[in-house]
C-alpha cells in the first residue's frame, strides 16, 4: 500500500484511528482457529457509516483492497487479510436504536456484539432470533454478511430471516440504505437486503442493519435425549417438529462429548454416554408438559434423558453442546467442515465419514457435531497441518455426492473457494461473479475470498 494511500486514510479518520503498529495489528492478522494468517498493510477503524464511505474511496483512488472485519470470530479466513490488504475494523460502529416494541424491530450498527444487542432487546421482552456460541465476540455486521445461522435456525430461519434492511458502502464507492424503516412488504425491486446477507464482505461494506425481534421467551426448556445410534436420533426428528415449542435440536456424538468431558473436568449427566445424544430446547410457558410428551414419543428411556427447567441448569446443558469448538481448539489446530446433508443421508454420511478422514489422516482427531434438524454438522479434523487441504476436501467430497451443501452457516471464505463450482454450476457463478464485477467494479472488497478468480 502506497504512503499516499495511508496518508489519505489518516486525514480522513485521524491518525489515532489508522494503526500500523504491528503489534496492535496483530490480533486481526489471524483467525479464530489460527488456521488463515496474513498480515496487513494497516488496520482502520471507521466510527460512521460516512467515514466507512471515504475510506471506500480513498481504497478506489489509490488501487488499495480492504477487508471488512467485525468480531472475527468467522471459520473460513473470510476476515483475514491475505495479502498487504487494509484490514476495516468495524466495531466503532455499535450504535444501537431504540427498540420500536410496535414493530418489534430494532435498527442495529454493523459493529454491536450480539449480546450487546440481545440485552438491549430483552429490556424490551424481545430477542433476536438468532443466537450463537461466538455472542459475546460477534457483531451483527458479520453476522449479516456470513448469514449466520446457530441454534434456533429451525424455528427462525438464518440471519437473513431477520434481516429488514440495511446500509452498505458498495465498492462502487456509493452509500445505499435499502428498507432501513422496516417496513415488512416493498417489493420494489431487486432483493439488495438479501443479497448483501451472505455477501461475506465482498459486494460492500455493512454499516446499519434493521432487524426483527421476536418474543424473548418466559421459560426455556433444555433437555437431553440419548440414543444408540444416530440412525435413531434422525428418527427422532418428526416427534421433535411436531411439538410448537421446539427452538432446537443440537446433535453430540459420544467422542465429542467425551472431548468436553476432559476439556471442562465435568462428567456428562448421562451416564454411559449415550452414541447420540440431542440436546432440544422448547420454549414458552407450557414447555414442562411438553418435555413429558416429548420424552414419551421418541421413545428415549427415562434413564437417557435430562431436564433442566431453569436457566442455570439449561445454561449447564447447553454448554456441553457449546464447549466443542473450543475442546476441540485445545487439541490443536482445527480443520473445520460445516456442511449440510439431505436428512435421510444424515445416518450414511455419518458412518462414512471417519473413515473417509483417516484415509486422508491416519491418527487425526475427528469429531461431529451440529444442529441436526437443518440437517447441518459440523465436522472437527485436529492434527493435519495448517496446510493440508485434504481433510476438509474429503468432508466435501463425500458431502457432494451425498446430495448436501459445502456451506451450511459459515460461509465459503477462502477455505471453501474451490468448492464453489462444483456446488452451484458453472453458469450460477459466472452470474454472481457479474453482480460482483458491477457492486464492486475495481475488485478492492475482500478479493480472494468466495468467488473463484473470473477467467
Ligand atoms: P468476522 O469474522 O469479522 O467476519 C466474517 C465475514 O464477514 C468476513 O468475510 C468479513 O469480511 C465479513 N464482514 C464482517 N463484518 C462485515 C461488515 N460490517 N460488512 C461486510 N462484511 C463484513 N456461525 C454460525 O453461523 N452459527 C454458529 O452456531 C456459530 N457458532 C460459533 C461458535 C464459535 C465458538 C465461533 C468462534 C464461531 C461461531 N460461528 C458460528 C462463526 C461466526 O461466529 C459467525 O460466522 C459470525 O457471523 C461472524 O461474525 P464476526 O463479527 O466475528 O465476523
Ligand atoms: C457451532 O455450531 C458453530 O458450534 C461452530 O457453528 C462449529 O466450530 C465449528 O465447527
Ligand atoms: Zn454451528
Amino acid at each position: 500500500v502506497h504512503d499516499a494511500a495511508l496518508r489519505d486514510l489518516r486525514s480522513v479518520l485521524g491518525d489515532r484511528y489508522v494503526i500500523s503498529d504491528p503489534d496492535v495489528r496483530a490480533p486481526h492478522e489471524v483467525d479464530w482457529t489460527g488456521r488463515w494468517r496474513g498480515v496487513a498493510a494497516a488496520v482502520v477503524r471507521p466510527g460512521s457509516a460516512e467515514e466507512v464511505l471515504e475510506v471506500v474511496q480513498v481504497a478506489r483512488r489509490h488501487g488499495v483492497q480492504l477487508v471488512p472485519q467485525g468480531g472475527n470470530t468467522g471459520l473460513v479466513g473470510g476476515a483475514t487479510p491475505r495479502d498487504g490488504q487494509v484490514v476495516v475494523d468495524l466495531r466503532r460502529l455499535r450504535e444501537l436504536g431504540p427498540v420500536d416494541e410496535q414493530a418489534a424491530q430494532v435498527t442495529a450498527g454493523a459493529g454491536a456484539t450480539l449480546t450487546s444487542l440481545q440485552a438491549h432487546a430483552r429490556a424490551h421482552g424481545l430477542e433476536l432470533a438468532v443466537d450463537l456460541g461466538a455472542r459475546d465476540t460477534a457483531t451483527i455486521g458479520g453476522m449479516v454478511a456470513t448469514n449466520a445461522g446457530g441454534t434456533h435456525v429451525v424455528r427462525y430461519g438464518p440471519m437473513r430471516a431477520q434481516l429488514l434492511g440495511i446500509e452498505v458502502v458498495l465498492g462502487t464507492g456509493a452509500l445505499v440504505q435499502a428498507n432501513l424503516a422496516g417496513l415488512l412488504k416493498d417489493n420494489t425491486g431487486y432483493d439488495l437486503v438479501g443479497l448483501l446477507c451472505g455477501s461475506e464482505g465482498t459486494l460492500g461494506i455493512i454499516t446499519r442493519t434493521r432487524l426483527r425481534l421476536v418474543p424473548a421467551p418466559r421459560t426455556r426448556l433444555a433437555l437431553l435425549l440419548g440414543f444408540s445410534s444416530v440412525t435413531d436420533a434422525v428418527a427422532a426428528l418428526p416427534h421433535l417438529r411436531a411439538r410448537s415449542s421446539l427452538a432446537a435440536v443440537e446433535m453430540m456424538r459420544r467422542d465429542g462429548i467425551e472431548l468436553v468431558a476432559d476439556h471442562l473436568g465435568v462428567a456428562f449427566p448421562l451416564q454411559p454416554v449415550p452414541v447420540c445424544t440431542l440436546l432440544v430446547e422448547l420454549i414458552g410457558d407450557d414447555g414442562e408438559a411438553d418435555a413429558g410428551v416429548l420424552v414419551a414419543a421418541t421413545g428415549v428411556s427415562d434413564a437417557s434423558t435430562a431436564v433442566a427447567t431453569d436457566e442455570v441448569g439449561a445454561a449447564g446443558l447447553w454448554r456441553w453442546r457449546e464447549g466443542h469448538p473450543e475442546a476441540a481448539a485445545a487439541r490443536g489446530l482445527v480443520h473445520k467442515a460445516d456442511v449440510t446433508l439431505p436428512f435421510d443421508e444424515l445416518s450414511t454420511f455419518n458412518t462414512r465419514i471417519d473413515d473417509a478422514i483417516e484415509r486422508v489422516a491416519p491418527g487425526a482427531l475427528t469429531i461431529v457435531y451440529g444442529h441436526l434438524a437443518d440437517g447441518n454438522l459440523h465436522v472437527n479434523v485436529v492434527g493435519p497441518a495448517a496446510d493440508d487441504e485434504q481433510p476438509v476436501d474429503a468432508v466435501l467430497d463425500l458431502v457432494l455426492q451425498l446430495g448436501g451443501s459445502v456451506s451450511a452457516e459459515h460461509g465459503i471464505g477462502v477455505a471453501k473457494r474451490r468448492w464453489v463450482v462444483r456446488q452451484r454450476g458453472e453458469t450460477a457463478v459466472a452470474a454472481m461473479q457479474a453482480v460482483k464485477s458491477a457492486l464492486d467494479p475495481d475488485g478492492i472488497l475482500n478479493p480472494g475470498v468466495l468467488l473463484p478468480d473470473a477467467r
